[in-house]
């Protein structure tokens, strides 16, 4: 593991006894006492500080997406992933050991065209690892979507695959390993978008989100260092359901709302990494006026739609028209995630109000 011992915080002895989890192994929880009626409960351990972390943020920046594609010929793409595992905050004060594609969550976008070719090097440097990892993209046809060529442990030669993008569409890639559900919960998910042929339409502004669960030995808002919860992970019960592996991550209190304009037309490549539950994906404030279902991006789109379900390992393309000014939150619409558990991002609409759309009175403010 790349936490060095000696970089931990001095602090007082307070919650020494804390057991950590084991990076890798799925079992029962390792904190219990049973009941008088014989009954296992499990018991929150007391959490050890807060750790120094590896990186001052682990969320992705939501702009960062590739140039929309350009040219209408096949060509390669050559694409490296690295894996790294790090410690960076929950929220201020809340540590948790991550696992990432290139240090941040969700991983890069990879964005190619239908008939191109990625040549993909894919490693696990033993500086920044303890575990084996791999990927699977769910856009290529092979074994695993490529897992099996890509299964390293910490410190092997680099893995090399070729794959030729056949089918269209925005797609998850992952994390497979046999603890993959440790895995892509802790933030090893990303996506791969397959323009059609034909391109996408042009709009002014496209943003890239991935959701997933943190199952935590602490509970919400406890400060010091979060580790992992197996326990918590199998009974589908997490701690903190995110964006980008932050609370509330773009908001003006922790990484700042994302900017967008009025008259604008912005698209949002969403992806579920999950590893269990569901999103229902909703833009309060606006609607979906074009929603790709399920990263479908050849089918009509369905239209002004409120709320999608976006399973878990399923990626998601909504457009919004941004008519009038002020915040857009886009949650997860299980509204105890979005208020309580971390699943907000703010988009907000810079611009001169419309009142003809929205008029909010005299007495009113935006
Ligand atoms: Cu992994």
């Amino acid at each position: 593991m790349s936490q060095d011992l000696s970089r931990r915080k001095v602090v007082s002895a307070l919650g020494i006894g804390a057991v950590g989890a084991v990076a890798g192994c799925i079992g029962a929880p390792v904190n219990a006492e049973t009941t008088p009626e014989g009954e296992t409960e499990r018991v929150a351990p007391e959490l050890d500080p807060a750790r120094d972390v590896d990186a001052d943020r682990i969320a992705a920046d939501p702009t960062d997406v590739p140039a929309p594609v350009d040219w209408d010929e096949p060509r390669e793409h050559d694409v490296t992933l690295r894996t790294k595992e790090l410690v960076a905050e929950i929220e201020p004060g809340v540590t948790f050991e991550y696992m990432t594609f290139e240090g941040r969550v969700p991983g890069p976008m990879i964005r190619v065209r239908r008939g191109d070719t990625v040549n993909l090097r894919f490693e696990v440097p033993a500086d920044d690892n303890s575990d084996i990892h791999n990927v699977d993209f769910h856009a290529v046809y092979g074994p695993g979507g490529g897992a099996v060529e890509t299964t390293l442990v910490p410190g092997d030669d680099a893995a090399e695959l070729s794959f030729r993008a056949e089918y269209p569409g925005l797609f998850t890639y992952h994390c497979a390993v046999p603890a993959m559900d440790h895995h892509v919960s802790a933030g090893m998910f990303g996506t791969i978008l397959v323009e059609p042929e034909g391109g996408l339409p042009t709009v002014d502004r496209e943003l890239y989100l991935g959701q997933h669960e943190l199952y935590t030995k602490g509970d919400l808002g406890e400060k010091g260092h979060h580790a992992f919860d197996h326990g918590a992970m199998l009974d589908e019960d997490p701690t903190y359901v995110v964006f980008n592996g932050t609370d509330h991550g773009f908001t003006k209190d922790r990484l700042g709302a994302i900017d967008a304009a009025v008259g604008e037309t912005v698209r949002v490549f969403f992806v579920n990494g999950g590893p269990n539950q569901s999103s229902s994906w909703h833009p309060i404030g606006n609607v979906w006026s074009r929603l790709y279902r399920d990263g479908d991006l050849v089918s009509d789109p369905g239209q002004y739609v409120e709320t999608t379900p976006v399973a878990p390992g399923t990626a998601t393309v909504g457009e919004m028209e941004l008519p009038v000014s002020g915040p857009i939150k886009i949650v997860d619409h299980a509204l105890s995630r979005a208020g309580r558990r971390g699943a907000l991002a703010v988009v907000n609409v810079e611009g001169e109000s419309n009142s003809d759309v929205y008029d909010p009175g005299t007495e009113g403010s935006a």
